[in-house]
């Protein structure tokens, strides 16, 4: 753990004083269930001599989400990326598909890696997820859909996009990455739009090692996904589709289902620690946290900071103090999509009609948190913050 108490600007470690941590403090540590539970998954794998492809644990796994989420359909598959590839071909989306550029850069090369130019729109400042009404500006007659972001667990605009969505007959798809677990109006996300799409990778709410699903309530959609994520087999030699290999194996449904037997800790610890963070940074000026709606279901999975103009430092010299603490806080997702490759090139220009996204990508510093995080640990970082906030 810590070493020392940071009270000035001498006791920070980019000023020359020992790391705060020894070991290394990570955004995105795994949170990781009970192993012996995941040891017998594993034995019960073994057993069966069934790694991947289908495989009881893959169903047993898929169930229990759809059972969690309260949707008729979940298929795993191999990452969220596939997933999001998966869902994107499957609802026919092509041309120009509106999507944020304040996201990880997967859900913009789900659609690149298929031909399909990916139309950014800005975002709402403070929810930091699409600006329903930038959306309507970039509709063209070439447009085929909308993908909306769940950014860090908290609902897009849903109602809006469905509305716009249906009014000019856009398929409507979600990226859920970081919306497991998370409510709109008491509604688990998932059952939303055509089709929802989590990532169950390592650094997730709930982890897989890697993972991804796509979540529908649509009987079609999801038998013809689950033929994509198998080359279109229906059966052994007989391929009645195109499709392309999005399997989930065996070890990584054992550990989804460890990890989903363990979710309640998971969110516990993670809100004391969205609680612990929010009190200790509640008055220093020119930071604000990004809040939670309580009212709804939340998993609390990421603590988001925005450093506005009233804080002395920048966010880069922040996560520059931070860094020599051992601390890897992140600058999640500078500097947004449009400004890094292909997109810079192909689209020199996007960034005219995204104010909000860029100066949103220039603030944020997303802070440590998880089961492995305390609140004494949570007391130093705050303190760094302090010091450099010049009290
Ligand atoms: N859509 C959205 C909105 C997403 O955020 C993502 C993924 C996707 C789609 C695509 O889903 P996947 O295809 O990944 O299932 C990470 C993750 O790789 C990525 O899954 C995630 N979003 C994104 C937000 O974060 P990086 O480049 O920061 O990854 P990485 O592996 O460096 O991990 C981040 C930090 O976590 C590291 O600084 C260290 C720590 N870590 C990581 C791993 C893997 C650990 O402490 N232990 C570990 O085992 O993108």
């Amino acid at each position: 753990m810590e070493s020392k108490t940071i009270r000035q600007p001498s006791d920070l470690a980019v000023n020359g004083a020992p790391p705060a941590f020894k070991e290394a403090l990570h955004v995105g540590r795994p949170n990781v269930g009970d192993r012996s539970v995941f040891a017998g998954l594993v034995d019960q794998m073994f057993d069966q001599n069934w790694l991947t492809n289908d495989g009881p644990l893959v169903r047993q796994f898929e169930s229990r989400v759809a059972e969690y989420v309260g949707v008729k359909h979940c298929v795993a598959m191999n990452n969220g990326t596939i997933a999001l590839e998966i869902a994107i071909r499957a609802l026919g989306m092509q041309g120009e598909v509106i999507v944020p550029s304040y996201t990880f850069i997967a859900t913009a090369h789900a659609l690149h890696w298929q031909g399909i130019t990916p139309v950014f729109a800005d975002i709402d400042p403070l929810t930091h997820t699409l600006d329903a009404d930038a959306v309507r500006r970039m509709i063209t007659p070439r447009t085929s859909g909308i993908i909306g972001v769940h950014l860090w667990g908290r609902p897009a605009p849903v109602r809006e996009l469905t509305k716009i969505a249906d009014e000019h007959g856009l398929k409507l798809l979600f990226d859920a990455a970081h919306a497991f677990g998370a409510s709109l109006g008491g509604q688990l996300i998932g059952g939303f739009g055509h089709a929802e799409v989590f990532s169950f990778h390592a650094t997730k709410f709930l982890n897989a090692f890697e993972g991804g699903a796509i979540v529908t309530n649509d009987d079609a959609l999801a038998a013809q996904v689950r033929l994509m994520r198998n080359f279109g087999f229906a059966g052994f030699d007989r391929v009645i589709h195109p499709g392309t290999n999005g399997k989930m194996v065996e070890v990584c449904a054992a550990m989804g289902l460890t990890n989903l037997a363990a979710i309640d800790t998971v969110i516990d610890a993670n809100r004391a620690n969205y609680r612990a963070y929010r009190e200790g940074l509640a008055d220093v000026g020119g930071i604000r946290l990004i809040d939670y709606d309580e009212d709804e279901l939340n998993n609390f999975q990421y603590i988001v900071a925005e450093v506005d103009d009233a804080f002395p430092v920048s966010r880069d010299v922040i996560v520059e103090a931070l860094w020599a603490e051992n601390v890897f806080a992140r600058k999640y997702f500078w500097p947004g999509c449009h400004r890094m490759q292909p997109y810079r090139d192909l689209y020199p220009h996007a960034g005219l009609m995204l104010p909000n996204t860029e100066r949103v990508a220039d603030r944020v510093v997303v802070l440590p948190t998880g089961t492995s995080v305390t609140p004494d640990m949570i007391a130093v970082v705050i303190d760094v913050f302090r010091v450099l906030a010049g009290g």
